[in-house]
C-alpha cells in the first residue's frame, strides 16, 4: 500500500512527466498498458485514477516520463470517446471490456476443438449487437477428410446465404491465408473465439514477427489452455490492425436481454413485429412469424434451434446477481 502511495505522489510530480501527446493503447497488463505514441514509440504507463476502463484499441492522452530507465515511465491522463467497445460477460467479474474502437470482429472456430455452430451464433450475436461486421474464419481445415469438408461447407453456406463472409483457412497447409491479408487491409479488426482454436497461431502466420506465444490442445480435455492472457494490438507493415485475444470456453451472452439476441439472428428481423402477440416466445406461440419463416424454409432449423439454445443457456448461466437484467 505505502509503494503505491508513493508511485502516486511520482506520477502527478509534473517534473518528471514530458509534455502531453496523443496514443493508442496496444496491450494491457495489470494495472499498466503499453501506449504507442504517433511516432511508433512505446511507453509503458500508469493511468490517473480518474480513468475507469482502459483497453486495447483506446486512444488516449498520455505523459511520457522524462527518465526512459523506469520500467513504468509514462502516465495516461485521458481516454477518447470509443467509436465500438467488444465486451465479454465473466461469470465472476460481471461485463468486462475487452477491446475499443474495432471496426471488425473476426470470429475464429476450428475443426479442433469440436467445430461448434452455436459458438459461432453466439459471437455473430454479440457482433450484430455492436454493429460491427463479423468474419467467420474456420481454421485447421486440413484435417477434415474430404466428406467432411463437404459437410461442414454444406452447413456454412447457410451462414453465407444470410450475408455473412466465410473464410476456410489452415495454418499447416497455409490456405486461404494469403487472401486474409487482404480482408484485414485498412481495418482494425480483433480476433476472438475459444482457447485453442489457433487465434495466435493465424496472427503468427500473418505477422512473423508477431511472435504469438502459442499452446497445444489439452490431451486430456481436448480443449485449449488459455495461451493469449492479454489482448494485444498489431500493426500490419501494409496497413490495418488486428487484436489477439484471449479465449474463452464458452461465450456467454447474458448480459443482454432476449430482444437484442432476437435481433442478433439477421435473418429474422424482416418477421419481428409481424407476429400475432405482441411478447411471442416463437416457440410455439400461435400466429408466430418466426417460426413460419422456418417452415417455409426462409429461417433454418439450425439456426432457430441455436436461438432456443441461447435464450435456455443464458437462464442458467446469468450470475444470480444480474438476473432480471
Ligand atoms: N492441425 C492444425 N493445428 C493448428 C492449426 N493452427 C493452429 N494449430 C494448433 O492449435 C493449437 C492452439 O493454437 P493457438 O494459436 O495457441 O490458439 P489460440 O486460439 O490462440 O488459443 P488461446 O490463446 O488459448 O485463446 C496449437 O497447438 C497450434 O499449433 C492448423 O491450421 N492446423
Ligand atoms: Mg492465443
Ligand atoms: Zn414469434
Amino acid at each position: 500500500m505505502r509503494r503505491r502511495l508513493k508511485q502516486d505522489v511520482a506520477l502527478t510530480d509534473d517534473a518528471l512527466l514530458a509534455d502531453a501527446r496523443k496514443g493508442l493503447v496496444i496491450g494491457r497488463f495489470g494495472q499498466h498498458a503499453d501506449v504507442e505514441d504517433e511516432q511508433g514509440v512505446v511507453c509503458r504507463c500508469n493511468m490517473r485514477r480518474t480513468i475507469e476502463s482502459l483497453v486495447c484499441g483506446d486512444k488516449v492522452l498520455f505523459r511520457p516520463g522524462k527518465e526512459q530507465a523506469e520500467t513504468i515511465s509514462g502516465v495516461i491522463e485521458a481516454v477518447e470517446p470509443r467509436t465500438s467497445l467488444l465486451s465479454r460477460p465473466d461469470f465472476y467479474d460481471g461485463v468486462k471490456p475487452v477491446a475499443a474502437n474495432v471496426d471488425q470482429i473476426i470470429v475464429v472456430s476450428s475443426v479442433v476443438p469440436a467445430l461448434s455452430y452455436n459458438i459461432i451464433d453466439r459471437y455473430l450475436v454479440a457482433s450484430e449487437d455492436m454493429g460491427l461486421e463479423p468474419v467467420i474464419l474456420l481454421n485447421k481445415v486440413e484435417l477434415l477428410s474430404d466428406e467432411e469438408r463437404s459437410e461442414v461447407e454444406q452447413q456454412l453456406k447457410v451462414y453465407e446465404e444470410i450475408g455473412y463472409t466465410v473464410k476456410l483457412v489452415s495454418c499447416k497447409s497455409g490456405e486461404g491465408i494469403e487472401s486474409l491479408v487482404e480482408l484485414l487491409k485498412s481495418k482494425i479488426s480483433i480476433f476472438v473465439g475459444q482457447s485453442g482454436v489457433g487465434k495466435s497461431s493465424i496472427i503468427n502466420q500473418l505477422l512473423p514477427e508477431a511472435s504469438e506465444v502459442t499452446g497445444e490442445i489439452s490431451e486430456t480435455s481436448g480443449l485449449g489452455q488459455h495461451t493469449t492472457t492479454a489482448a494485444k494490438l498489431l500493426h500490419f507493415p501494409s496497413g490495418g490492425d488486428l487484436i489477439d485475444s484471449p479465449g474463452v470456453r464458452e461465450f456467454a451472452l447474458w448480459h443482454l436481454p432476449t430482444e437484442r439476441v432476437t435481433t442478433g439472428f439477421r435473418e429474422f428481423r424482416q418477421f419481428l413485429g409481424g407476429c400475432k402477440f405482441r411478447d411471442c416466445k416463437h416457440k410455439d406461440d400461435p400466429g408466430c412469424l418466426i417460426r413460419d419463416g422456418v417452415e417455409t424454409g426462409k429461417i433454418t432449423a439450425m439456426r432457430y434451434e441455436s436461438y432456443h439454445r441461447i435464450l435456455a443457456s443464458m437462464e442458467e448461466q446469468r450470475p444470480s446477481f444480474s438476473k432480471g437484467v
